[in-house]
């Protein structure tokens, strides 16, 4: 890719959430930048890019390994054991092999991405992530000229995944992308949120994080990452080809069958919450249309 996305903001830009400040820091704010600083942030949120605080984003969750209640991953993902942990990297590359959680994040630069996201069931959020550029990860790995698409994989372990016991899923957790958007600059593989380590509800040690397509692209806590010549079955589409496309791009004029897609409700502030029309690739179209030059995103979608 020619370029790195940077952000316009960063969460200390856009935060008016005290409690993300510790004490310390928000004295010596109050001390150094005095009152009119302190009041700036909020005025600086700019419309849609203020993040959800740390309590919402790790409350409310879809980790259906956890069970398929929105308070069950956060209830029942403690017990989930992410150390040690390794990600086999497999398929169609020079360097295939198990890479140990902690030699990928000696080699990987880690940033703050504030990114919209936006579940297919039409609720949002606005989340800091931390994380590097699956595109980094995936150069590291060596892709060989033929492979065309990268098939992800969530951990199976039945032991401390009681939503397993259920077949709501094909288990494991199965994802995927075209190549093309999974080099794509704005394509994270996210280790924190707020600057802390991903808590296991979210994904830990390293999710997927695709921002203008549906949240249920962004797999959770991956294992298994393959490169391929063929489109890898994906676990939504498999659970429902009619409704949840491979693509599942983010897109106000393509309806889901039983729902509408052209709004949202943006989570967050209690009484506050509200709805918001969605974007068009989720508000990142600039930046992700070209991938999608001369298809049918109806027909693809
Ligand atoms: N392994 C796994 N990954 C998953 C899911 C899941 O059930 N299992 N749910 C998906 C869905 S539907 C959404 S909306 C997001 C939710 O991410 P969050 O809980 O961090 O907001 O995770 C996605 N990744
Ligand atoms: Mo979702």
């Amino acid at each position: 890719m020619a370029y790195r996305w940077k952000n316009d903001l960063t969460h200390a830009d856009v935060t008016p959430n005290a409690a993300f400040m510790n004490r310390r820091q928000l004295m010596a704010g109050i001390a150094g930048l005095g009152l009119a600083a302190m009041a700036r942030p909020a005025a600086a949120a700019e419309g849609d890019l203020k993040p959800n605080s740390w309590e919402e984003i790790t409350s409310y969750n879809n980790y259906y390994e956890f069970g398929t209640g929105k308070e069950d991953p956060a209830q029942n993902a403690h017990v989930l054991t992410t150390k040690p942990w390794s990600v086999k990297i497999d398929g169609m590359v020079d360097n295939p092999g198990d890479y140990a959680f902690e030699d990928i994040m000696s080699k990987m630069t880690v940033e703050e991405r504030i990114y919209r996201f936006r579940c297919v069931e039409a609720w949002s959020m606005v989340v800091p992530w931390n994380g590097f550029e699956l595109a980094d990860l995936l150069n590291m790995a060596g892709v060989q000229s033929g492979a065309k698409y990268v098939a992800f994989e969530t951990l199976y372990r039945p032991a401390e995944m009681p939503g397993t016991a259920y077949k709501v899923l094909e288990w494991p957790y199965r994802e995927g992308l075209r190549l093309d958007e999974a080099m794509h600059p704005l394509t994270l593989m996210a280790t924190g949120i707020y600057g802390k380590p991903i808590p296991n509800q979210n994904g830990a040690p390293l999710r997927l994080v695709v921002p203008w397509k549906y949240g249920f692209k962004s797999i959770k806590s991956i294992v298994r990452i393959t490169l391929t010549d063929k489109e890898p079955p994906t676990s939504w589409n498999m659970a429902n080809r009619r409704e949840y496309g491979f693509y599942s791009n983010v897109n106000p004029n393509v309806s889901h069958p039983r729902w509408s897609q052209a709004n949202e409700r943006r989570l967050g502030g209690g009484l506050f919450a509200s709805r918001k029309p969605t974007l068009m690739f989720n508000g990142y179209e600039k930046e992700v249309a070209g991938l999608y030059e001369g298809m049918d995103l109806a027909k693809f979608f």
